[in-house]
């Protein structure tokens, strides 16, 4: 699962990758309504490989609302594993095979930054700091025992979605995969974590936001204090 908005630069490089990395693969592009002109070439993409397959939503309505469409999408079509991918080549294809063999005796894989053998390519020092002081922080408040959090390059047996009550999933950017995480975590599912090496993007524009990270920090807040009412 590809979500994109404005990614018509990435587009047709991130499948290509997808497509020489696992033959087998489907790959399904979940597009915004992009301005730029991604929703038309990835149908075209799709008109000429039958692994790809496009979704069309009418409005930019965030990651979370992506991904979810997607995934239901997944599980009605009869997929095993649904994995999620960002399109501007972060999350690198060729170690998906690293994702895809976990799947065989865990409910979600996490590709992840923070274990060892994880990295991250091109970030400047701040912004490692940021993302790690983030995870330490929804880790800790949240009781979820994992490194990476909030990274977005993911694997999921279709089969465990069920647990996760996709109807009730609301937050959009990092608090969407928070919440992913929690609610698998919760469900008691077996969640493990691979390392990966993220590259930041070279080309296009980055949707992330003040918003975004606004979002997260709050929801995870307000999620700790109900945890703690309830236990
Ligand atoms: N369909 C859809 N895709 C989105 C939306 N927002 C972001 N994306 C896609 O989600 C993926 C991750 O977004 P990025 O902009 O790379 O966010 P990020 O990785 O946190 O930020 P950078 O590190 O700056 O790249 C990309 O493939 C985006 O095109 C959205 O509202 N709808
Ligand atoms: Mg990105």
């Amino acid at each position: 699962m590809i979500p994109t908005y404005n990614e018509r630069d990435n587009l047709e490089w991130i499948v290509g990758r997808v497509r020489a990395a696992q033959p087998d693969a489907h790959v399904l592009v979940v597009d915004d309504s992009s301005p730029d002109g991604t929703g038309e070439l990835a149908d075209a993409l799709a008109a000429a490989d039958p692994h790809v397959h496009v979704l069309h939503r009418p409005g930019k309505q965030g990651l979370g609302r992506a991904y979810i469409e997607a995934m239901r999408w997944g599980v009605a079509h009869g997929y095993d594993v649904l994995v999620e991918l960002d399109a501007d080549g972060s999350h690198q294809p060729e170690q998906l095979g690293r994702l895809l063999e976990k799947t065989d005796d865990a409910d979600v894989v996490l590709g992840s930054r923070w274990v060892p053998g994880g990295s991250v390519e091109n970030w400047p020092w701040y912004r490692q700091a940021i993302s790690r002081a983030g995870s330490a922080y929804a880790r800790v408040v949240l009781g979820l025992g994992v490194r990476d959090v909030t990274g977005g390059y993911r694997a999921f047996r279709a089969s465990a979605l069920d647990a996760l009550d996709l109807d009730t999933v609301h937050s959009h950017g990092y608090a969407f995969q928070v919440d992913m995480l929690q609610r698998a975590v919760r469900a008691g599912l077996d969640v493990v974590e691979v390392p990966i090496t993220f590259v930041e993007r070279e080309r296009g524009a980055s949707k992330m936001s003040l918003g975004i990270v606004a979002e997260a920090m709050l929801r995870v807040t307000v999620w700790s204090l109900t945890r703690r009412r309830r236990s």
